[in-house]
């Protein structure tokens, strides 16, 4: 399991580097060891049980780290929350999930007590962490570990992550030790992960990219990470080129932000054992840009919230343009007609569904929903359209599902139509995403006002941004007579892009 080769490390290499935040002081793996005792010791303390919701909004700091580990360490499910999430969003997560405690940043101060006022009583304990600190005082307890069991059952959740839908609100995928460890353990052997690899990490943490792939994938090596605390592609370039560092992972956005940043002069990024990239389409340009400007073939690859990674260009081999590679070992892929459910030959589009010991075990209290994600022979369905080439190697083509992917955040449409749809001038909506060279793609909201009614498109906005994150609000608002629909009056989105997005 993954928690066992964490203990590993914690015995044989307690004098190592495992993590340091960017100017903070290095933790070692037997710090690291010490303070995940007593972040454990201090959860056991507040009454967390197995199986209890621990939630965390902090910004990416060490607490949230020794949370993270502590929480699972004791059998109880760690549920990771973007810091950008305002308070509505917020309580949604903390209602749909009872989570027992939330682990917040001392600056949310004023969220936290509106949140109080609407949350049922009793149901959230609030723990408030000021994440500069690196000592708070739960880790002043100097007790070791206290006799309790560590995880065993693989198919114990070990946390629960939000993601959205094309039909509701956002479900909890539940994410087992066994998903974990099988996770790590593929991507240790297709990655060639080892103990002296130094991770540059700038990923947010509260994703499976940041907190699993990237994050999980160098402590279960037994290697450092050194953490940014926010993406700055001048900061981030620079320690690249400072030869320290053997693995980068991003998306698409901060690739292109270092490419640019490059602006035409050349830089030898050689020394780089691993720069991936993924969560979004790899732009060709920005593939054959990369290695003129780094000297760096960047390495796609591809996977989901329900799943960690599935899929991966090879470490040695070719690295396809345009690809995302070849199954992950253990991972079984194929492509099938969505209709029939019926397997399609090589070379012909159709959704890609997935097998394997890293699949999720479903959605929290969802059980018709989780049913909807598999097949009846037990495959997950990704909503993501694809061919396999004779080769084997994977291409992906579209979406089956209504969705946006900006700067490698997945936003739903209907999400951000239920929040314009409760402001009072607005009679209809319907949300895209249009192609942008920095994002990806970038979300415009196309809207028909109610008879009489007027309202401006920033006064929109500002409206969406007090119910979701900043990333989801819409870029551009667009006020429209009328939407073409197809014959049943269902809004046809593919015409709606061709007629808004310049
Ligand atoms: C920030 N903003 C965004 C995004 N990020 N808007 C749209 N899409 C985004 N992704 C907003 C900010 O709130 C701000 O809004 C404005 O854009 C400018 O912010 P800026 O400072 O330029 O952005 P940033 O803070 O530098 O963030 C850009 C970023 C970040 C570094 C690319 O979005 C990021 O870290 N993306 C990675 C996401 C990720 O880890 N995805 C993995 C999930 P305003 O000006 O209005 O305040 S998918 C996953 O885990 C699966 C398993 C997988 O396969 O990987």
């Amino acid at each position: 399991m993954f928690l066992d080769t964490l203990a590993q490390h914690y015995r044989e290499q307690p004098d190592k580097v495992a993590l340091q935040i960017i100017d903070g002081p290095p933790v070692t793996y037997g710090q690291l060891e010490a303070a995940v005792n007593r972040t454990a010791n201090y959860l056991l303390a507040l009454g967390i049980q197995p199986g209890d919701r621990v939630a965390a909004q902090l910004p990416k700091c060490l607490s949230f780290i020794y949370f993270h580990l502590a929480t699972v360490q004791i059998g109880a499910i760690f549920l990771p929350l973007n810091p950008a999430y305002p308070s509505a969003e917020l309580r949604y997560f903390l209602e749909d999930s009872g989570a027992r405690l939330l682990i917040a940043d001392a600056a949310d101060q004023a969220k936290l007590d509106r949140l109080t006022e609407t949350l049922p009583e009793h149901q959230t304990t609030f723990t408030i962490v000021k994440p500069q600190d690196t000592g708070p005082n739960w880790l002043e307890d100097n007790s070791a570990r206290r006799d309790y069991p560590l995880p065993g059952d693989p198919d114990q959740t070990a946390m629960m992550l939000y993601t959205s839908g094309t039909t509701s609100r956002p479900k909890g995928a539940l994410i087992t030790h066994g998903n974990l460890t099988a996770n790590i353990a593929s991507l240790h052997q297709a990655w060639g992960w080892r103990r002296d690899d130094a991770l540059l990490h700038a990923l947010p943490i509260f994703h499976v990219h940041g907190l699993v792939v990237a994050l999980h994938g160098a402590l279960h090596a037994g290697a450092t990470a050194l953490l940014c605390p926010a993406f700055d592609a001048r900061t981030v370039l620079d320690l690249l080129c400072s030869r320290r560092f053997s693995v980068f992972m991003g998306v698409p956005t901060m690739h292109r932000r270092l490419y640019q940043l490059a602006g035409g002069r050349r830089y030898d990024l050689s020394h780089m054992r691993l720069m991936t990239s993924g969560s979004d389409r790899l732009p060709d340009d920005l593939f054959f840009g990369y290695q003129e400007t780094f000297k760096v073939t960047l390495l796609e690859r591809y996977g989901m919230t329900e799943t960690g990674m599935n899929l991966s260009n090879p470490l040695r081999g070719e690295r396809r343009v345009g690809a995302v590679g070849l199954p992950l070992p253990g991972v079984s892929a194929r492509i099938v007609d969505p209709a029939a459910e019926k397997p399609l030959p090589d070379g012909e589009v159709g959704e890609v569904q997935i097998k394997g010991a890293h699949v999720f075990k479903g959605y929290w209290r969802q059980p018709e929903k989780t049913a909807e994600a598999f097949s009846a022979d037990g495959w997950l369905s990704t909503g993501d359209m694809g061919l396999r080439e004779p080769d084997g190697y994977y291409t992906l083509k579209g979406r089956a599902k209504d969705l946006i992917i900006s700067g490698g955040l997945n936003v739903y449409p209907p999400e951000v139509e239920l929040a314009l749809m409760e402001h009072p001038a607005v009679a209809a909506c319907a949300v895209i995403g249009c192609p942008d060279a920095e994002w990806g793609e970038r979300v415009v909201a196309a809207i028909i006002l109610r008879a009489g009614e007027r309202a401006d498109t920033e006064s929109i906005r500002a409206f969406c941004r007090e119910r979701l994150a900043a990333y989801k609000v819409p870029r551009r608002v667009l006020i429209v007579d009328e939407f073409p629909a197809n014959a049943l009056g269902k809004v046809q989105k593919a015409r709606l892009r061709e007629s808004l997005c310049e």
